[in-house]
């Protein structure tokens, strides 16, 4: 039957995912939505046929009609919802971060674990972008022989106030880790972090834009340019170098026009527009996935390792040097 999905946080992600489960996905509908702020959750539920508004995750999760749940509160609230899910052996979809430290991810990996199967897909959206599908596919298929590096630009418009330099990191550079270590298929190991002079646009805590290298396990080399601050667009890019051949993402989207002497397109000013597509295939699939009974995509494993990554990046962000990532050992159900 149709499956009834709980929305945790009612924010920018939250609302625009009910918006999607109520109106492009097939499959699924909003049975709940829960926000600590009960007037957010109201006017969420707002219009929707049968959807509840909560303040108390662990009630809607109780509540009749619920199926699955979609976490989209912020990063530090995941790992009690996460829990409380795992506990009630119910399917999640969880934004990024899967929590926002190794410790906690970790104690969200040990609960999927004693359960003994996997229930978490991670909300690493870039691998349902059409072109990193494709940019995967070339690479796996071995044409271009081994990949030896990958050249990454992320770039947003402008910080909202209180956007720290671990968030950088945490927040917005962990897409570019789970990017990498899916296109190359390795772990990340080591860490390094270079700080040009910061833009003047940047704010006085941020020293903005950061180069963030990681080395892969398999010994291919990742650069990432993180700019917060670039005031033109939204803007994600990936190249990757590989022996025989190169290939580049995220130039261009939609219609290049010519017209009164110049030619050019549209760059996106936020990822609900840009990564648009690849959040409706995401949930999609999560969606269709669950109903057959299965947990597929981006797993806890792979939440755990990015945090394990981003505590290194940190550090190497504020220390200077070049800091290798702890990472615990695989288990079995992550094989
Ligand atoms: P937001 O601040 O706009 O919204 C968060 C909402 O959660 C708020 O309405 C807040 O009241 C509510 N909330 C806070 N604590 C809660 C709790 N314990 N239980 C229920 N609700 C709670 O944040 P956002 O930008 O929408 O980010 C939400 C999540 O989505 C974060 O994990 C973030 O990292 C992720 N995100 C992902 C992408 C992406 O590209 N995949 C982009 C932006 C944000
Ligand atoms: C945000 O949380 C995201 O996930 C966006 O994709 C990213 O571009 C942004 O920098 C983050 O703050």
């Amino acid at each position: 039957g149709t499956l009834g999905v709980a929305v945790i946080g009612t924010g920018r992600m939250g609302s625009d995912h009910v918006r999607r489960i109520d109106e492009v996905i097939s499959g699924a509908r909003v049975a709940a939505v829960i926000d600590v702020d009960g007037e957010r959750a109201e006017k969420a539920a707002a219009g929707i046929p049968g959807c509840a508004a909560h303040t108390d995750a662990a009630a809607a999760m109780d509540a009749p009609g619920v199926d699955a749940v979609l976490i989209a509160s912020p990063g530090p609230a995941h790992e009690a919802a996460l829990l409380d899910a795992l506990a009630r052996d119910l399917p999640v979809l969880c934004e990024k971060p899967l929590t926002p430290d190794p410790a906690s991810a970790l104690r969200v990996l040990d609960a999927e674990v004693r359960l003994g199967h996997r229930r978490v897909q991670v909300g690493f959206m870039r691998r349902y972008d059409a072109e990193y599908v494709q940019l995967k596919a070339l690479l796996d298929g071995g044409a271009l022989g081994r990949t030896l590096m990958l050249h990454c630009r992320h770039r947003n418009v402008a910080t909202p106030p209180g956007f720290t330099e671990a968030m950088m990191i945490n927040d917005s550079v962990v897409h570019e880790i789970d990017a990498t270590r899916w296109l190359l298929g390795q772990e990340i190991t080591a860490v390094s972090v270079v700080k040009p002079a910061p833009s003047s646009a940047a704010p006085d805590a941020l020293s903005d834009p950061q180069l963030v290298i990681l080395e892969a396990s398999g010994g291919a080399v990742a650069d990432v340019e993180i700019f917060v601050n670039c005031g033109f667009g939204y803007q994600v890019q990936c190249e990757a170098v590989a022996e025989r051949g190169s290939a580049r993402l995220g130039d261009a989207h939609g219609l290049y026009v010519n017209a009164a002497g110049r030619w050019g397109g549209v760059v996106a000013q936020d990822y609900v527009d840009r990564f648009r597509d690849a959040y409706d295939r995401e949930v999609q699939h999560w969606v269709d996935a669950t109903r057959r009974g299965a947990t597929e995509g981006p797993s806890a494993w792979d939440g755990y390792a990015a945090a394990a990554v981003c505590e290194a990046g940190v550090r190497a962000q504020s220390s200077g040097t070049r800091t290798e990532v702890a990472l615990a050992a695989r288990p079995p159900l992550y094989a």
